[in-house]
């Protein structure tokens, strides 16, 4: 069955011209867009988008960072697409990531590690509602 990811293009990614790229490798790995939008959060929208890490030490530079440049925010429909997502990205930690994942490719550092993938289906519908409304999200499917 097809189910639906989230995925935020980070201030990196966007500044340093790799969003095209980025959006290549998820499109040929089988995704289908089914919302995407250009945004700047602001400081509330990263507090709440990162609100499970409030607390932590690297909280405070990760609101800088996410704030620090424009965004491409975006909903992902593919078979089995959480995982699937999380796969492409690689480990958060660009060290760690596998060879020919984005966060390999595209990532600066464990914070500006140039793509957010959701990790559960019940977290992907949270965190796009923070930034779509039903009638931003494409339902009829489109074909050659
Ligand atoms: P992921 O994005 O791989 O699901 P999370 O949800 O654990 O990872 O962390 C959210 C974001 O917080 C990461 N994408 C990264 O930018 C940042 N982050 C997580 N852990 C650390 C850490 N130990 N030091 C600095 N930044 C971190």
């Amino acid at each position: 069955m097809t189910n639906r990811t989230f995925t935020i293009l980070k201030p990196n990614a966007v500044a340093a011209g790799n969003t095209g790229k980025i959006l290549d490798m998820i499109l040929r790995d089988g995704f289908t867009i089914r919302a995407m939008r250009m945004i700047f959060l602001s400081r509330n929208d990263a507090a709440r988008f990162y609100a499970i890490h409030k607390g932590k030490p690297f909280f405070a530079d990760l609101v800088e960072f996410m704030t620090s440049g424009p965004v491409i925010v975006a909903i992902l429909e593919k078979e089995n697409a959480v995982a699937s997502l999380r796969t492409l990205v690689g480990n958060t930690d660009p060290a760690k990531a596998a060879e020919g994942t984005i966060r390999r490719l595209f990532a600066d550092s464990l914070t500006r590690n140039a793509i957010h993938a959701s990790d559960s289906d019940e977290n992907a519908r949270q965190e796009w509602s923070q930034f779509f409304t039903p009638d931003q999200i494409m339902e009829t499917d489109y074909y050659l």
